[in-house]
C-alpha cells in the first residue's frame, strides 16, 4: 500500500523470547495445512515469534482449529466450513479502507502485508465461546494499519465487513443471516494492541474455514466478534451495526466482552468447554475478559457491563 507503510520485513536477526513450535509440530502443521487448503496472501514465514501478548497454554491441534468452526457463509454445522470453504477465492484480495481516514483507498492485501515489520508480528491467543481453543494466530495489530491510513478525530468506531460472494459462499444464498456479515469496535478497542488482524495460524496462511485471507481477533471478546474474510474497514462517527446484534438484540450486545457474570439469556457463560480435552474433560471457569483484565478492564471503567453487554 505504497508510502503509507514502512517497507520490507527485516531479516530474522532477532532473539526470540520463545520458540513457539517445535520442529515436529511445525512439520505436522504444514502437512495438515496443505491438506486444509491454506492459500493466498500471507506474511513471510516465521518459526519463532514475539510473545508479549501470548498465552503459555498449549495450543489446540490444527485438526481441531480447522474442523470446529463457525462461518455461516458456508453453513450452520461446525464441520461445514472445512467441507465447503475450499471454493472461496482468496488471492488476489484487497481491503477497502474508508470513512473518516486521511488516506482512503482500496489496498491490495499483499501491499498491506509488505509493510508489517517483524516486531509487529504475531500472537497466540485463547478464543472463548461456550467452548474455547488456544490458537497460534499470525497477524499484526489493527492499530498499525489504522495509524498508517490516519484515523481522523471525528471517528469513534471502526466498522468491518465480510466479502459478499454468494457464488462461492452457499450460506449467502440463504436468508440465514442478513449478508454481508458486519462487525464493529469502539475506537479504543480497535487501537488496543491485543486487537489483531490475523492472516495465518501455525505459521502458515490462514485456512479458508478460519477466515482467509484476513480476519479480526479480539481475544477478550466472544468468538463471534472476530469477523472473517474482511473486505472493508471503515472509520465512522456512530456505533456501527453488528450481525449478531441485528439478528438477536436481546442475546448479543455490541460489546460482547467475555464476562462470566452475565449469562446469555439461553445459557450460562460462567464456564467453558475446552475443545480437544476429550469427552470427559471437566468444564473450566471462564475468566473475566478471557483473562486479559489487566490489559483491557480500564477501557470499560465506569460502564455497567450488564447493560452494555
Ligand atoms: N464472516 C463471518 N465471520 C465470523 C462468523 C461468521 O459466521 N461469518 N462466525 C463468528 C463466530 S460465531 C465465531 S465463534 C468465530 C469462529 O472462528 P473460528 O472458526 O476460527 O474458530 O468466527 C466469527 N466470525
Ligand atoms: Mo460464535
Amino acid at each position: 500500500m505504497g508510502k503509507a507503510f514502512r517497507s520490507g520485513i527485516p531479516s530474522a536477526e532477532i532473539t526470540p523470547k520463545e520458540a513457539y513450535l517445535n520442529r515436529r509440530q511445525l512439520m505436522t502443521g504444514m502437512g495438515a495445512l496443505a491438506a486444509a487448503g491454506a492459500a493466498g496472501p500471507a506474511l513471510a514465514k516465521l518459526t519463532t515469534v514475539p510473545s508479549k501478548y501470548s498465552t503459555d497454554m498449549k495450543p489446540n491441534s490444527l485438526e481441531d482449529i480447522t474442523h470446529y468452526n463457525n462461518f455461516y457463509e458456508f453453513g450452520l454445522q461446525k464441520t461445514d466450513p472445512a467441507a465447503y470453504a475450499g471454493k472461496l477465492t482468496v488471492d488476489p484480495w484487497s481491503v477497502e479502507i474508508g470513512g473518516l481516514v486521511d488516506k482512503p483507498g482500496t489496498y491490495a492485501l499483499d501491499d498491506i502485508l509488505k509493510g508489517v515489520t517483524l516486531e509487529e508480528r504475531v500472537y497466540r491467543f485463547r478464543c472463548v465461546e461456550a467452548w474455547s481453543m488456544v490458537i497460534p494466530w499470525d497477524g499484526f495489530p489493527l492499530s498499525t494499519l489504522l495509524d498508517r491510513v490516519g484515523v481522523q478525530p471525528g471517528a469513534k468506531y471502526i466498522a468491518f465487513q465480510t466479502v459478499l460472494r454468494p457464488s462461492e459462499m452457499p450460506g449467502q444464498r440463504s436468508g440465514l443471516l442478513d449478508w454481508p456479515y458486519v462487525e464493529g469496535l469502539r475506537m479504543d478497542e480497535a487501537m488496543h494492541p491485543l486487537t489483531i488482524l490475523a492472516t495465518g495460524l501455525y505459521g502458515e496462511p490462514m485456512p479458508k474455514q478460519n477466515g482467509a485471507p484476513i480476519r479480526l481477533v479480539v481475544p477478550w471478546k466472544y468468538g463471534f466478534k472476530s469477523i472473517k474474510s474482511i473486505v472493508k474497514i471503515t472509520a465512522v462517527a456512530d456505533q456501527p451495526p453488528t450481525t449478531w446484534n441485528l439478528q438477536a438484540p436481546k442475546e448479543y450486545g455490541f460489546y460482547s466482552n467475555v464476562n462470566p457474570h452475565v449469562d446469555h439469556p439461553r445459557w450460562s457463560q460462567a464456564s467453558e468447554r475446552r475443545i480437544g480435552g476429550g469427552l470427559f474433560a471437566p468444564r473450566v471457569d471462564t475468566l473475566m475478559f478471557n483473562g486479559y483484565g489487566d490489559e483491557v478492564a480500564s477501557l470499560y471503567a465506569g460502564m455497567d457491563l450488564r447493560k452494555d453487554f
